[in-house]
């Protein structure tokens, strides 16, 4: 029996350490000691919250010697479960009966913390907690194909985007914020878990029914917030994977977002331009009705159901290459679907659906620290703005779903207004990967462009090894916190785990390897990031220092036809100094042979014991 006490006051018993880790909302926060313990489990005693620091969180044996039961740990598991499960059976050795959060017996208080949380973990990861500084809410806002040239706040003139504006001027806008790749999948891949994806063969673009691509055991960027009291929710785009490979998605659909680290998720489950055309909360369908069951499959239609490109009559939106079969809402798209009819998403109400789901995310735990990834669709094809937008721009559909991303920052920067949480969340804006114009549809992006440079002075862009593939928007803001600027540190998505494992007092034991903590840049508040970065398009790599970019010889075509797009695949070295030659137009490879030969051994370190594809 346990008694957990504050201030001399008894506020809950357990029978068992087993209770004890099962109640969710006490296990964190007993642990790491956050005030939100408060709020959570009593929001009567609130108040309390606001002496912490003076009072300790006291952890009481009520009956010294009776130990809880130990399990049976069958033999079928593996050894490292075994010694999970073993490791939860017993108090840490040297647990004292009774003792304080604070004060004395802090060591052991924290080995019982270690001893606690590592039976709360899934079996491969390990975090060791501390209690950490802070825990502001954590939104991350990520765009889809949205360029270095796409925003008014990165110098686009074509097109106004204040919301993304009065981000950039109310945070630090960073000139070089990087996506790890070219494309979502990977890109999203290394977010996620502070992992660079060409460690995972399975991390390239994925077809709408493709298994999940993230271990259920690794450590995520979720998965560690969570376990520092953070209640985590995903609302948007995916593209991950889900299920095991051979979904029914009549029923739930696991693995997937909800058993990597997010306790709410609210997905399309690869991009707009895929099949299945639904929506997935927590892993069921939304909407969906049993009579009317959905079929997906990536290898053959279904007999006697409309194509885009049998029936060209059917579509509002065609295809310039690729998407051409099944049809839904007068748009053609990847894979073939049946049924599921009282599901299907209406594509130009999918913003407002996803910004109102990720709005009333934050309502429902604006009192407990959240972190929400906000993965939003725009621009990614088929450009489907609402007519809300329609012909707002003045460059077609690209230019109307921009305007419409925009507007969705500006419904959560209000949102977080009207529930005065601004000072106490952190911002992260930026994109998966680089700009694209047309990407398979003919919606005008191109004949529309006029001036507008998508990925601003960069060379490349969406699949390309060039920058514009992979250096993308990248603002940070949190008021009060982040003085308002612009950096020039060098930093990647991929950092976000290591440094909000430091935001939020957490060491990271295993895993997220080349996740880098840069907390001091993204606050702002140094001018240093990373000293080196491998980017990835298509499998390919290249590397970046602070002055270096370095593509080494890659077959392939120099450029993308059917999307335009130059991919920086030579076969020959390329070496471009950022600082003097930002579009990277002048190949320094041949004066420089020493650069060439070091940049050669760093990209070959980096990659140790992972080859080309
Ligand atoms: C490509 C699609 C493109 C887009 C991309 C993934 C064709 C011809 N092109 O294969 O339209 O869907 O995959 O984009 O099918 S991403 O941003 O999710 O990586
Ligand atoms: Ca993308």
């Amino acid at each position: 029996m346990w008694s957990v006490e504050y201030s001399n006051r008894q506020i809950a018993i357990f029978q068992s350490v087993e209770l004890l880790r099962e109640s969710r909302t006490m296990e964190y926060r007993c642990l790491l000691g956050a005030r939100n313990f408060f709020r959570k489990v009593k929001p009567t005693l609130s108040p309390l919250a606001t002496s912490m620091e003076s009072h300790p969180i006291r952890l009481r044996n009520l009956h010294p010697l009776r130990f809880p039961k130990r399990e049976t740990i069958p033999r079928c598991l593996s050894t490292p479960e075994r010694s999970t499960r073993r490791r939860c059976n017993t108090l840490p050795a040297g647990t004292p009966q009774s003792f304080n959060y604070k004060g004395e017996n802090m060591k052991s208080t924290i080995t019982l913390m270690v001893g606690l949380l590592a039976c709360l973990l899934p079996s491969s990861s390990v975090l060791a907690a501390t209690p950490g500084p802070s825990r502001p809410n954590i939104i991350v806002i990520l765009m889809d194909d949205l360029g270095y040239g796409d925003t008014s706040a990165y110098g686009a003139t074509t097109i106004q985007t204040p919301n993304m504006d009065r981000l950039a001027a109310e945070g630090v806008r960073f000139t070089q914020g990087y996506a790890t790749s070219a494309t979502c999948t990977p890109s999203r891949y290394a977010l996620l878990t502070g992992r660079y994806p060409w460690k995972n063969q399975n991390a390239h673009i994925l077809p709408g029914d493709a298994p999940l691509i993230i271990d259920p055991g690794m450590t995520t960027l979720p998965g560690m917030l969570k376990l520092a009291g953070y209640h985590t929710g995903a609302v948007g785009k995916w593209h991950l994977g889900m299920g095991n490979g051979n979904v029914n998605w009549n029923l739930t659909v696991s693995p997937g977002a909800n058993q990597v680290g997010f306790n709410y998720s609210f997905l399309l489950a690869a991009t707009q331009d895929r099949v299945p055309t639904v929506i997935l909360e927590n892993g069921r369908i939304a909407g969906l009705e049993p009579e009317d069951p959905i079929e997906v499959s990536y290898k053959k239609n279904f007999p006697g159901l409309p194509t885009g490109r049998a029936n060209p009559e059917l579509l509002k939106m065609h295809p310039s290459h690729g998407h051409d079969m099944s049809i839904h809402n007068g748009i053609s798209r990847i894979g073939y679907q049946r049924g599921g009819k009282a599901a299907l998403w209406v594509d130009e109400d999918l913003a407002d659906v996803f910004t109102s789901k990720a709005k009333q995310f934050i309502n429902e735990h604006k009192d407990a620290p959240f972190f929400l990834y906000f993965a939003l669709h725009e621009p990614h094809v088929p450009r489907t703005p609402n007519a809300r937008f329609v012909g707002k721009s003045g460059m077609g559909p690209r230019g109307d779903a921009i305007l419409e991303g925009d507007w969705c920052v500006g419904e959560i920067l209000a949102e977080l207004q009207r529930l005065k949480l601004d000072q106490n969340t952190l911002i992260i804006f930026t994109s998966d990967n680089g700009p694209v114009v047309d990407d398979g549809y003919k919606d005008e992006a191109v004949e529309k462009l006029g001036k507008h440079t998508p990925a601003g002075m960069l060379r490349g862009g969406k699949y390309s090894l060039f920058d514009g593939g992979t250096r993308v928007p990248f603002i940070v803001r949190w008021p009060g916190t982040v003085k308002p600027g612009v950096s020039d540190a060098l930093v990647c998505q991929m950092d976000f785990l290591a440094s909000f494992a430091t935001l939020t007092g957490q060491t990271i034991t295993q895993g997220a390897e080349d996740s880098q903590d840069v907390l001091p840049a993204l606050l702002g508040k140094s001018p240093h990031g990373r000293d080196e970065l491998v980017l990835e398009a298509s499998g390919n790599t290249a590397i970046r220092t602070t002055q270096w970019f370095f593509i080494p010889p890659h077959p392939g075509k120099p450029v993308q036809s059917d999307v335009n797009i130059e991919t920086g695949l030579l076969m020959t070295d390329q070496l471009y100094s950022l600082s003097s030659d930002l579009g990277q137009k002048k190949n320094l490879a041949g004066e420089n042979p020493e650069i060439v030969a070091q940049m050669k051994a760093r990209l070959k370190k980096a990659k140790e014991g992972f080859q080309e594809p």
